[in-house]
């Protein structure tokens, strides 16, 4: 293939629930949609998941444009690929930038899945034709609030929900929500807000009488060290995000055994091939793994549904129905659960189609790169 022309389009899309982890809280969200051209005129589109403030990582809206515009896509146009697994190659010499990474990279695979004919979650290695989904549920205002959420989402069919902890925000929710709902799927996510003072280790100790199916990510991103050791003083899983920005960082924590769960993200490690190479080390390690979101809008969130269908992935991911977060997605069919399953598209490529009038509509700046 041999991509001729792209575009990148910041797009904005208002939350219809307000959502707020230990770092921040968002209303609407705007990522950064990626659009390949090749030399036939076929088009494969791609999502910069993003978030605007450097809080999750050191990524930001305008850092994935800057790198997309001047560093990705100038090494891709004009490069002939046979398979998108070459793509990567072609910026090689770009250190990080997971984020933007991952949207171009993403563009290709459906570039190259819609032209071949195939499903992208045949392309990928995907084997299951239905996914089950997660939700995550923002911190909430009172413990009531949170109750009312959770509520609201085990009725809908959700078999598993993750609650964000901060400091002040964990043993009590968590308590509350496992004393009202005892079989259910639950886990916590504290991105990285906890440290290794006492009374914090403490509490994170106290969490193991929960049941919960994973701590994930207690502490800072490079702390692999602190996440081992609480490791090896409780029972309940630890599972990592932030630390694994590459399949390298998973082969130490694999080493350090800093975790017994891994939360696989397309955005975080780059791309779609990075994280099959990240589902297939965990394999071969028996570790369990699940695709977790960044709130992706249609396309990312297509993307995160066929990576979920690999035979790795054997915890609920977090695929819950576009509805959940938006009130109109920019894809048609919009992502939809039934009782908290995904079915998987079997249509070449995507396997949904862009709303590219709708996308018009919601798109605050567009920056055109290429021949022409
Ligand atoms: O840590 O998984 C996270 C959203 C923004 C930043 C970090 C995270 C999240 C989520 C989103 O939990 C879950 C989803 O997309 O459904
Ligand atoms: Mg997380």
């Amino acid at each position: 293939m041999l991509v001729t022309d792209a575009s990148l389009h910041v797009v904005r899309l208002p939350l219809v629930h307000r959502f707020q982890t230990s770092s921040h809280a968002k209303d609407y969200l705007e990522h950064v949609l990626v659009r390949l051209v090749d030399e036939s005129g076929a088009v494969g589109w791609g999502e910069i998941a993003s978030p605007s403030h450097p809080y999750y990582s050191s990524e930001t809206v305008d850092t994935c444009l800057l790198i997309a515009e001047r560093y990705l896509l100038p090494a891709v146009i004009g490069q002939r690929w046979e398979h998108p697994a070459q793509v990567p190659e072609l910026w090689s010499r770009v250190r990080g930038h997971q984020f933007a990474k991952a949207g171009v990279d993403m563009a290709a695979w459906v570039l190259w899945a819609e032209h071949t004919g195939v499903p992208l979650a045949s392309a990928l290695g995907g084997t299951r034709g239905e996914v089950v989904a997660g939700v995550s549920l923002g911190i909430e205002a009172s413990v009531d609030a949170l109750l009312d959420e959770v509520r609201r989402q085990v009725e809908a069919g959700y078999p598993r929900v993750k609650l964000k902890i901060a400091p002040g925000w964990d043993v009590e929710p968590v308590r509350a929500v496992r004393a009202e709902f005892g079989e259910l799927l639950l886990h916590v996510d504290a991105n990285g807000a906890y440290g290794e003072a006492s009374d914090e280790l403490r509490t994170l100790r106290a969490l193991d009488e929960f049941g919960l199916t994973m701590i994930e990510q207690p502490f800072a991103p490079r702390n692999l060290v602190a996440h081992a050791a609480l490791q090896r003083d409780i029972a309940t899983p630890v599972c990592l995000d932030e630390s694994i920005d590459t399949v390298d960082d998973l082969r130490t924590a694999i080493a350090l055994d800093a975790g017994r769960v891994v939360n696989i993200k397309v955005s975080r490690m780059g791309g779609l091939g990075t994280a099959v190479a990240a589902h297939d080390l965990a394999a071969e390690h028996g570790l369990p793994v699940w695709c977790g979101g960044m709130h992706e809008f249609g396309i990312g969130r297509a993307a995160n549904v066929a990576l979920s269908s690999l035979p790795g992935f054997t915890l609920p991911s977090d695929v819950s129905a576009s509805a959940k977060y938006y009130e109109r997605d920019i894809i048609r069919p919009p992502v939809v659960a039934d009782a908290g399953v995904v079915t998987v598209p079997t249509g070449a490529g995507l396997g949904h189609d862009v709303d590219v009038e709708y996308l018009a509509s919601a798109t605050i700046n567009r920056v055109t790169v290429g021949s022409q």
